[in-house]
Order: C-alpha cells, then sequence, then structure tokens
C-alpha cells in the first residue's frame, strides 16, 4: 500500500455529471482536489450506458449545465432529447474545455474511506493499492450506477453472447441475423427493444411488469430551434431553479375529478401528441395523489395501447395495471407499441409463464425453451444507494455506512449522514435526487457544498456532521410527503422493492426542487442549522443548533 503524503482538501468519486461540476467547483473556489473514476474517461451514466437507443428522457435544454452561460452558448444540440453519445460529445467538451481531466485519475475505484476523528481526515483507499488523505470526502457516485443483477438462474451457462445495458461494451454489437431475447421493460429497456426491432433477426421481450410509455415525439432541432433554446436559458433556468421538478413546466392545481370526461380526454389528447416525460402528471393536480384521478390517466394510455396494437392477446399483455400512472418513471417511446406489431418481434409475459432458468440455448419460462443468441439483460439497477455502499465508508469510532443504513438510508437533506463527518453525498437519498432534473440537483448540491466548505474555510472550522434528531425529523418529513401521494403503491427503484432484500424505503424527497433549495440556502444562510460544526481540540468550540423546523409543503408532493 503507497501512502500519497499530499493532504487534499477533498477525494471526489466519480467523473459524471456530478464529479465533473464538483472539480470545477471546488478548484475555482480554491481547494485542493484528486477525483478518481473507476472507467477510463469521463461520462458517468452515460460512459457505461451505451446500449442501442440509449437517450436522456428529459430535454437538452434542462438536462446541461447551466453554470457557464458561454457554454450554453458554444454547445448546439441536434436533438430534442440527446442520445448517450452525444451526452458523452458533450461531457468530454466540459472536461476539455475546463481542463478537468488533470484532477481525474481514471481507471481506479475507491475501494474504501475512513474517518480519521483524530485528524479529522479521510483516509482513501483506491484500486491501485494506494491510499491518499483529505479533509472532505465527496463521492459524486450517482443514482443509477450500480447495475441490479437479474437474480436469474444459470445466466453463466449462457453461450452466447450476453450484456447488461448498464454495463454496455465499447465495441460495437453485431445484432444482424441473431435472435435476441430483452430482459427488463424499463426505459432501458424500452430503448434498446425500439432500436432492435427489425434490426435483428428475430426479438423476444421478457415482460414481467407492463410499464407506461408515453410518445417522446423526438425530433432534430432546426438552426431557428436553436436559437429560441439559447435565447431563453436564462429566463427557464431561472424559473426551473423555483419549480417542484426543475423544469419550467406549468403546474396545474384543479382536480381531474371535477372536469368533464370531455375535457379531461381533450387534455390528455393534447398530452399525448405534445408529450414530454412530465405531459401527463402536468394535467391535473391530483394526478400523483388521487387514485381516481390518476385511474383516468391510466385508462386513457391503456386505450392507445388497445388502438395502437394490432393483437389484442399482445395488447392485453402490455396494458399496465396493478400500480399508478407515474409511480414508477413513466418511459418515452415513439415506436414501442407498435413494433409488436412485427412478425419479428415476441412479447412474452412473465407473469403467466415465469422465467425459470437460463440454459446455454436460451431462457426456459414455464411454457418452454426461447434460443437466443443474445441476450440482454435490462433489469435496472442498485439506485441511490448501491455505489455508496459498494465503499467501505467508516466514520466515528469505525462505524460502517452499511451497519447505519441497514435498515434504509438517512440522511439530513441529502447531504449528509451523522457519524460521518466531512462527508458531502451529491444528490444522495433524502434529497429530490431523480425526482427533479438531475443536472439542475446536482449543480445546487455542488453549489451548496462548496460554499459549505469555504464558509469552514473561513470560520476556521475543522468538522462538520449532520445532527442526529436533525436528520432523523428529515428523514421523518420525507416518509411524511411520500405518505400523501400514490408512490409507496408501486414496487420501483426509488422505495428499493426491485433489489431483493434491500429495505424498503422511499429515498427521494418529494417536496419539490424550488422548496428543497429554498430550504438547503435557509440552512446556509442559519450558519447551517441543523449541522454540528466544531474545530480541532487545540481552539476548541462547537457550534450547534437544535433540530430545524421542517419546510411547509402545502403545495402538495410531486
Ligand atoms: P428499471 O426501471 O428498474 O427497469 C428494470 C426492468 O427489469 C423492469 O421491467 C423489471 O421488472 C425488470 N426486471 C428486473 N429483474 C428482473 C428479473 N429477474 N426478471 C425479469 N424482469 C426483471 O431499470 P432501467 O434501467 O430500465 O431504468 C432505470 C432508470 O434509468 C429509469 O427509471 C430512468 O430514470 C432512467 P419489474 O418492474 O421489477 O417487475
Amino acid at each position: 500500500m503507497t501512502q500519497d503524503s499530499r493532504v487534499l482538501d477533498a477525494v471526489i468519486v466519480g467523473a459524471g455529471f456530478a464529479g465533473l461540476y464538483a472539480i470545477k467547483r471546488l478548484r475555482d473556489a480554491g481547494f485542493s482536489i484528486q477525483a478518481f473514476e473507476a472507467g477510463d474517461g469521463v461520462g458517468g451514466t452515460w460512459y457505461w450506458n451505451r446500449y442501442p437507443g440509449a437517450r436522456v428522457d428529459l430535454e437538452c435544454w434542462d438536462y446541461s449545465y447551466s453554470f457557464s452561460p458561454e457554454l450554453q452558448d458554444d454547445w448546439d444540440w441536434p436533438e430534442r432529447y440527446p442520445t448517450s453519445a452525444e451526452l458523452m460529445r458533450y461531457l468530454n467538451h466540459v472536461a476539455d474545455r475546463f481542463q478537468l481531466r488533470e484532477s481525474i485519475q481514471f481507471n481506479t475505484k475507491v475501494v474504501s474511506a475512513a474517518f480519521d476523528e483524530q485528524a479529522n481526515l479521510w483516509k482513501v483507499t483506491t484500486s491501485d493499492g494506494k491510499t491518499v488523505k483529505a479533509r472532505f470526502f465527496v463521492p459524486a457516485t450517482g443514482v443509477l450506477s450500480v447495475p441490479k443483477p437479474p437474480e436469474i438462474p444459470g445466466i453463466e451457462s449462457f453461450k452466447g453472447e450476453s450484456y447488461h445495458t448498464g454495463r454496455w461494451p465499447h465495441h460495437e454489437v453485431d445484432f444482424s441475423n441473431k435472435r435476441v431475447g430483452v430482459i427488463g421493460t424499463g426505459s432501458s429497456g424500452i430503448q434498446v427493444i425500439q432500436a432492435l426491432a427489425g434490426k435483428c433477426k428475430h426479438l423476444t421481450v421478457f415482460q414481467r411488469t407492463a410499464v407506461f410509455v408515453v410518445p417522446a415525439k423526438n425530433h432534430p432541432l432546426t438552426p431557428e430551434m436553436r436559437a429560441r433554446v439559447r435565447a431563453t436559458y436564462g429566463e427557464r433556468r431561472a424559473i426551473s431553479r423555483l419549480t417542484r421538478f426543475g423544469i419550467a413546466v406549468p403546474m396545474a392545481y384543479e382536480s381531474a375529478l371535477d372536469a368533464t370526461p370531455q375535457e379531461r380526454q381533450r387534455k390528455y389528447e393534447n398530452a399525448w401528441e405534445n408529450s414530454q416525460l412530465l405531459g401527463f402528471r402536468m394535467c391535473y393536480g391530483d394526478i400523483l395523489s388521487n387514485e381516481a384521478a390518476n385511474e383516468t390517466v391510466a385508462d386513457f394510455i391503456r386505450g392507445k395501447i388497445q388502438e395502437i396494437v394490432k393483437k389484442p392477446e399482445v395488447a392485453e399483455k402490455l396494458l399496465p395495471r396493478g400500480f399508478p400512472f407515474g409511480t414508477k418513471r413513466p418511459c418515452l417511446g415513439d415506436t414501442y407499441y407498435s413494433i409488436y406489431n412485427r412478425d419479428d418481434v415476441t412479447l412474452v409475459d412473465l407473469r403467466a409463464t415465469p422465467i425459470e432458468r437460463v440454459v446455454a440455448e436460451g431462457v426456459v419460462t414455464s411454457d418452454g425453451l426461447q434460443e437466443l443468441d443474445v441476450l440482454i439483460y435490462a433489469t435496472g439497477y442498485d439506485a441511490l444507494t448501491g455505489a455508496l455502499t459498494q465503499i467501505d465508508v467508516r466514520g466515528i469510532n469505525g462505524r460502517k455506512l452499511t451497519e447505519k443504513w441497514a435498515d434504509g438510508a438517512k440522511t439530513y437533506l441529502g447531504l449528509m449522514t451523522a457519524g460521518f463527518p466531512n462527508l458531502f453525498t451529491v444528490t444522495g437519498p433524502g434529497s429530490p435526487g431523480p425526482l427533479a432534473n438531475m443536472s439542475m440537483s446536482i449543480e445546487q448540491h455542488v453549489d451548496w457544498i462548496t460554499r459549505c466548505m469555504e464558509y469552514l474555510r473561513e470560520h476556521t472550522f475543522d468538522r462538520i456532521d449532520a445532527d442526529g434528531n436533525a436528520e432523523a425529523s428529515w428523514m421523518q418529513h420525507v416518509q411524511e410527503i411520500v405518505a400523501r401521494t400514490l408512490y409507496l403503491k408501486a414496487n420501483s427503484w426509488y422505495l428499493g422493492a426491485n433489489v431483493p432484500g434491500k429495505p424498503q424505503v422511499f429515498l427521494p424527497y418529494l417536496g419539490g426542487h424550488g422548496t428543497y433549495r429554498k430550504k438547503c440556502d435557509d440552512v446556509a444562510a442559519s450558519g447551517y442549522e441543523g449541522f454540528v460544526l466544531t474545530r480541532n481540540a487545540a481552539n476548541e468550540s462547537a457550534h450547534t443548533f437544535a433540530p430545524p423546523v421542517m419546510p411547509s409543503t402545502a403545495g402538495g408532493a410531486a
């Protein structure tokens, strides 16, 4: 084990959207930093998700950095929803433009991080056998970075090629004349299925849960459209910072149940035709909080599926049932339902004929063997906590983070977890994270963390930790908000329900991006209410606050 003699201000983990911005912000603020990245390039989620059809489900003018007006002005987005390749081009440009690569050690995983209570330093060990010390530890590890294995017996016995969408190889995969199977119909599955239909000999889709897929209406951006996007960036970002989802879309407050069936039909047709991820959720104020209101949307979409899919028995299998619309992330797709009208696409309903095992030749369901040459696992992620709990993180008294989070992740504001001082999570559990615009959430968190570190430097504090009571109140608040919604009625990854054995705790904060941003700003303005700030023994003095008052969420939940 080699010890790096430097004592840094911060170690950052990851070089995706969050890590890159953390490098930029902390360096600009005069902190010495080192970032480690497991991949051999920047990009994070987009580095790993290179499967055919991979693209973001937010529009480019929202899912991009806002910190540099010059970057905004210079960058030309070719399509409404950028592909993974386009996002990689963008993030590589950002890394080059701001000389971020010099602060990143690639092909290096952070294996462990232990807090030295005497020195108030994190000792970080990496996969190359080196250790480095830093005052702050900033895992910017993303919310969807650790692929969830499919938990199907026999997967190692398959003789063909097999890939997980979240660990797609960097070489071209040839599908022509191949029998391809896809297991999983979340956002990744829907995208890869659409991309491969008609591009292989036969496509077999193994569906456990039918999801709601709404039109993407993706299109190239003309020079006029791009000019309009550029001209409105400032206003759009300013509004977005105040909104529930971190996106400038108009909110609706009236109930779907107060509208006539004709009015609802008109609104839903408009949402279908002029779609965007939040379209249906923005039609009425109670879509995500009232089951009967939600059912009006669900029914409308089921009607569309029945119109598009010609074979009624296939359409029936594709109808999403058993969870409210929007409580699993809706998927975007322009051709998803129509591909089932092709003769070279087969849908296998795993509720009727479950998978028994994978064998050398393909997948065995209760209905027999489906022979395959390529098997794609689009089975999702150990979301929100997976990447952080893979690192052996130890805080005060050597306590393991995995032990603290054994019953579910606990944080104060999704920024710190009590007992692990000077460790900041970027869009961590307990923050709006994936239930708001991720790029905006990342900028807000990194800005907050940077200002906090500047405050500590200016006031000569050596340590900041979350107060245990403040943390407990915050997590209770997170649960109170979600309990007012329908989100707990779905087995989603927001809840950890997709990973066998994972504690089922709803982790994203649903009070809204704008409300949350204000809460974080108020906490900072108060001198870090709900945190404990201390100095080293020589100049000992602690600065603590009572647990804070939670924000009013009279506006309801997301
Ligand atoms: P998701 O949304 O978690 O989807 C995973 C899919 O894989 C989902 O349909 C699962 O069915 C299915 N799955 C998982 N395990 C199995 C097994 N063992 N057998 C059969 N089917 C299985 O992950 P994605 O990568 O698609 O999307 C993640 C996020 O990325 C998405 O929400 C966007 O934010 C972008 P289930 O629903 O659990 O029955």
